[in-house]
């Protein structure tokens, strides 16, 4: 049997990515419906050697859909998700928009799989960098207990979309030549300043919030404490972007409960941990790298070890392909998991 899957945003960095994971992971699809904006609209996409056409969504775009799979920003998720529950379609929306509606699971089938039970229609993708960190922290405390975690990101610029990569390229070449170049998307697209990202580390990603945490921030803080049902979990992050094309590299600081872990303690445990592939040996100099994670749906770990002052106290580096297990791959996901539950019948 095959499903009727509907892409919102399949032009864009995510999009693309959403199409190649569904043909890759072979995803049964009766009906592929693509769509965009207007600017897109008639543009031929191939998919399992099939052509596509691009259609401009509109109300209607959802009729028969059983899986619609959202990542054209937030605003369209607001405008379309109802849309698309009124023709029947689960909705699997990749932005922002309803993440943190107590209506609306947030979900990493490796840490919530069963919150999918409790959907109304509409089912969220955290954030890619809060997707990396739960499912690296997860085997951690259901093992020994996790009270703390302070978290330092190096993301790449393909977070931004296809426009911020764009954005890169341009400008590390006009650097090199000597040439003009005026930044106009990173750090924010919608924010007043715009700041080089070639050669560069900007330690702001989306817009500030009046506690002095920018967005980014303030998702892997709410983000992760939802996903895995921790409300009183300490948590606090700084979020940077590095000319990274594609790969978002976290630094991690975590307290467990248990007293007297060790760091092989924990390897162990990650080394059989769903989704993650461990990558531990510092005296090989085997430690992971966003470079090495493109293309590759798993999260990478490395540099494990103990704090040389809290007992409790452990450092980690997770890598993960942003666009696919951050995105791409943790909706598709998602999709198989409903199927698989039998939600979606
Ligand atoms: P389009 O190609 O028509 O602009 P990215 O994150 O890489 O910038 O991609 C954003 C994606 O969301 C693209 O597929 C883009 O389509 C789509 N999109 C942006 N705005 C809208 C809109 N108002 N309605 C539908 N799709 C949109
Ligand atoms: C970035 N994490 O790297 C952002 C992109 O809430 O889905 C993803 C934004 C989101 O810029």
């Amino acid at each position: 049997k095959g499903y009727h899957i509907a892409v919102l945003g399949a032009t864009g960095a995510v999009g693309q990515q959403m199409l190649k994971t569904l043909e890759i992971k072979d995803f049964p699809i009766s009906k592929l419906t693509l769509l965009s904006s207007a600017r897109s609209a008639g543009k031929k996409v191939q998919f399992k050697g099939i052509e596509h056409t691009v259609e401009e969504v509109n109300p209607e775009s959802f009729a028969g859909v059983d899986i619609a799979l959202f990542s054209a920003g937030g605003s369209v998720s607001k405008e379309y998700a109802e849309h698309a529950k009124r023709h029947g379609a689960i909705v699997v929306d990749n932005t922002s928009a309803f993440r943190m509606d107590k209506n609306v699971p947030l979900v990493v089938p490796e840490v919530n799989e069963q919150d999918l039970f409790n959907h109304q229609g509409i089912i969220a993708n955290p954030n890619c960098s809060t997707i990396q960190m739960v499912v690296a922290l997860e085997p951690i405390r259901q093992t020994y207990g996790l009270s703390k975690v302070i978290v330092s990101t190096y993301q790449a610029v393909s977070g931004s979309g296809t426009a911020a990569v764009e954005e890169l390229y341009e400008q590390t070449k006009a650097i090199i030549h000597n040439e003009e170049y005026t930044p106009e998307i990173l750090p924010v697209k919608g924010d007043k300043k715009h700041y080089q990202i070639a050669f560069n580390a900007i330690p702001q990603i989306d817009l500030f919030m009046e506690n002095g945490y920018t967005f980014e921030e303030m998702k892997m803080i709410n983000e992760t404490k939802k996903i895995m049902n921790l409300p009183n979990l300490h948590v606090a992050a700084t979020c940077v972007r590095l000319p990274v094309p594609t790969g978002h590299s976290e630094s991690i600081y975590f307290e467990v409960d248990k007293a007297d872990i060790t760091p092989q303690n924990i390897k162990d445990l990650l080394a059989d941990a769903p989704g993650v592939e461990l990558q531990d040996d510092p005296l090989n100099q085997v430690y992971p790298m966003p470079a090495n994670c493109v293309d590759k749906s798993e999260v990478f770990i490395g540099r494990i070890r103990k704090d040389l002052d809290e007992v409790r106290g452990f450092h980690m580096w997770v890598v993960s392909d942003n666009l696919l297990k951050g995105a791409a791959w943790n909706s598709v996901q998602i999709a198989e998991s409903l199927i698989k539950l039998g939600i979606v019948k």
